[in-house]
């Protein structure tokens, strides 16, 4: 799709082994985890370098060639797909680990970095890099500032955006802007450094980041709790937040369990089921806390707000706990779902899952629909499964007209339309549930200063 002389002049800048144009290529990096886009990438290109990737970005405006910034795209809404003909940066070249600072608990990646290499690397340094989520294994640093990636640790740590203290961006004029040098503190005007974080790949692209580590977690102690109503989830949250420290707090429905259960062939962690799940982690470092956690358990369960659970032995047991609650998005991959990832303050939660429920049962009747996620953040993925008879885009379509109401829920309650996996493609339409009109158009204003060709990641998050 690239013409002769377009071609020509990229091959000027970039080696001929780091300029891919075969369908295998552009098809497994045109595109995310999500299905619903048919990937048309022009070419994929892996630089190696910020001066590479500053030359790619003033060929493409150069040239009026949208770019797409791609790191392990395991994204959810989208924003890694290249659906018109873009040229896909992969970051994923640049995964050098360096400058580590162990005074200022700080270490410099470049975007391509794996999540659990950083992770790891903070590990071998007595340190920890406490950003988690299922797909850490294949997620990179640059996409998750990108994104403002959040996971399973959220409620104790925060998302990755406590975790930069700086980071090189090369915009999509092609500067290159060092955002916060590193420093703890900086008030010396607008940080664009936050403006990076959770844009997307629309002003620029992230070339790397100086990240902070922190302790390592005290002892831990996972439970799973089983729950007769989803309206009491929050007195358990409240009872146990008040005497400990929760590293997390997910929820599941029992159909999430049972598709879990059945595509990664295990048994049932509780003798009896329940409608709902939770899945805790506890900072257990003493005693007292071990004795607290039973005490708070027992309370629960006389409260009628659980019924039944199970408080994991070993560290394996812990794991294969965890393993339910995060294998559940792979699980239920195959069904193609039509996801929701909605969030709401946590006072509002019981009302806001009592109305949607409501919704939920009585205009998806034909579909299974289930409910998981970081509850502890008030933050929902209602994942709707296609049934193999239906076609994609009638599914789609079925799905959006209850969205309607989901999203009429959300704007009720002044909640947000994309808690965290962002707004690329899929959610793009919905923006003005969240944000307002004045706010979408200063974001296009924004968008103008950084990007005034509009080369960036073309048609995500904004029109
Ligand atoms: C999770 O929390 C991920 O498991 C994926 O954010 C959520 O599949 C989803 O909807
Ligand atoms: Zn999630």
């Amino acid at each position: 799709m690239l013409t002769a002389s377009q071609l020509t002049s990229l091959q000027a800048i970039l080696p001929a082994d780091r300029i891919h144009l075969d369908a295998e290529t552009c098809e497994r990096y045109g595109q995310d985890w999500t299905r619903y886009t048919t990937p048309r990438a022009a070419a994929i290109v892996f630089p190696m370098g910020i001066e590479e990737v500053q030359a790619v970005v003033r060929w493409a405006n150069a040239q009026g060639v949208g770019i797409v910034p791609s790191g392990g795209r395991t994204g959810l809404s989208g924003g890694a797909v290249a659906a018109q003909g873009e040229v896909v940066v992969s970051l994923e070249r640049m995964n050098r680990i360096d400058g580590f600072d162990p005074l200022a608990r700080t270490v410099r990646c470049q975007a391509g970095v794996i999540t659990a290499a950083l992770q790891q690397f903070a590990a071998d340094h007595g340190l920890y890099y406490p950003v988690d989520f299922a797909s850490s294994g294949s997620s990179q640093i640059g996409g998750n500032i990108a994104t403002n990636a959040g996971g399973i640790r959220v409620v104790r740590y925060g998302m990755t955006r406590e975790w930069v203290a700086g980071l090189t961006a090369v915009s999509g004029s092609g500067e290159v802007l060092e955002c916060n040098l590193g420093l703890a503190k900086n008030n010396a005007g607008y940080d664009f450094r936050h403006l990076f974080i959770g844009s997307e790949g629309t002003l620029g692209l992230v070339v790397e980041a100086t990240m902070r580590l922190t302790d390592l977690p005290p002892a831990t102690t996972v439970l799973l709790l089983a729950l007769p109503r989803l309206a009491d989830i929050m007195a358990v949250f409240h009872a146990f937040r008040s005497a400990l420290t929760l590293q997390a707090f997910e929820f599941f429905s029992d159909l999430a369990l049972t598709h879990v259960l059945a595509a990664q062939q295990a048994t049932a962690p509780l003798a009896e089921r329940q409608p709902f799940y939770v899945l805790l982690e506890l900072e257990t470092a003493v005693q007292s806390q071990e004795e607290a956690v039973l005490q708070v358990f027992s309370a629960c369960l006389e409260q009628g707000w659980v019924c039944d659970g199970v408080i994991a032995q070993s560290q394996q047991q812990a794991k294969s706990l965890w393993r339910l609650r995060e294998g559940i998005s792979a699980a239920i991959t195959p069904y193609t779902p039509y996801k929701n990832d909605i969030s709401v303050v946590l006072s509002r939660l019981p009302q806001f899952v009592a109305r949607l429920q409501g919704v939920l049962a009585r205009d998806y009747p034909d579909f299974e629909v289930l409910w998981y996620g970081h509850i502890g953040d008030g933050n929902l993925h209602i994942n709707v499964l296609k049934p193999a008879s239906w076609a994609l885009e009638d599914f789609r379509h079925a799905c959006e007209q209850v969205n309607g109401q989901v999203f009429a829920l959300v704007a009720e309650f002044a909640g947000s339309m994309s808690a965290e996996h962002g707004v690329g493609l899929l959610k793009r339409d919905y923006l003005g549930v969240t944000r307002s009109a004045e706010e979408i158009a200063l974001m296009r204003g924004v968008k103008a200063v950084f990007d005034p060709n509009c080369i960036m990641n073309p048609g995500k998050l904004l029109a």
